[in-house]
């Protein structure tokens, strides 16, 4: 090794090692939510509906954000980049008192419908989000609710993995 390099090692390695670790860190932060502190919505106007054997269940921003919550920076195939923040889809379906067995069927403002059984849903954990950089998401930017799969970002912008799953504008979930 040269003066120069063995110098710059010697001088700069912790600040080397830091840079390092601070990559490494983002990127872990790319695939993982983190727990974020937001003070819950108090919107009590419905946002979707569940659909059960006992009826029909209008859901606000409020009930949902007062779940716990978890944001995640990533790029959507739809055009929007920030960080996205939701309550876990699992959270959200135990706090319906739904079976996990269920398969739901989503259906979206524009009339797209899909089904998520529940081996999907073993398979992988669903953010169901409410708020882009911290602003509640409104029909415009694809809410006012979406569903994201955040440890499958990258393999979706790779082909590699299906987006039929990330449903935005969310209207109803049926639940079967
Ligand atoms: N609300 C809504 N979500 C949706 C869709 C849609 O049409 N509407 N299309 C789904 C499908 S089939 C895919 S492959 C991805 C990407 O859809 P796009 O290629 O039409 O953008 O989004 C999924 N989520
Ligand atoms: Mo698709």
């Amino acid at each position: 090794m040269g003066y120069f390099s063995s110098f710059v090692l010697q001088r700069y390695r912790w600040w080397i090692l830091a840079v390092s670790l601070n990559c490494f860190a983002i990127t872990l932060q790319a695939a993982e939510p983190v727990p974020r502190t937001f003070v819950p919505s108090q919107d009590e106007s419905p946002v979707l509906t569940v659909n059960t054997q006992n009826g029909r269940h209008l859901i606000s921003r409020a009930e949902i954000e007062s779940l716990p919550l978890y944001s995640i920076t990533l790029q959507h195939f739809e055009g929007p980049q920030g960080s996205f923040t939701g309550v876990w889809l699992k959270d959200f379906l135990s706090s319906h008192d739904v079976n996990e067995t269920a398969t739901l069927r989503f259906i979206a403002h524009d009339d797209y419908s899909v089904f998520i059984n529940s081996e999907d849903r073993r398979q992988r954990d669903y953010l169901l989000v409410t708020r882009l950089d911290g602003e509640a998401l409104t029909l415009a930017d694809f809410g006012p609710t979406m569903l994201i799969v955040p440890a499958e970002a990258e393999a979706v912008e790779a082909g590699t993995a299906s987006m039929t799953h990330w449903v935005w504008s969310i209207r109803d979930i049926f639940v079967q």
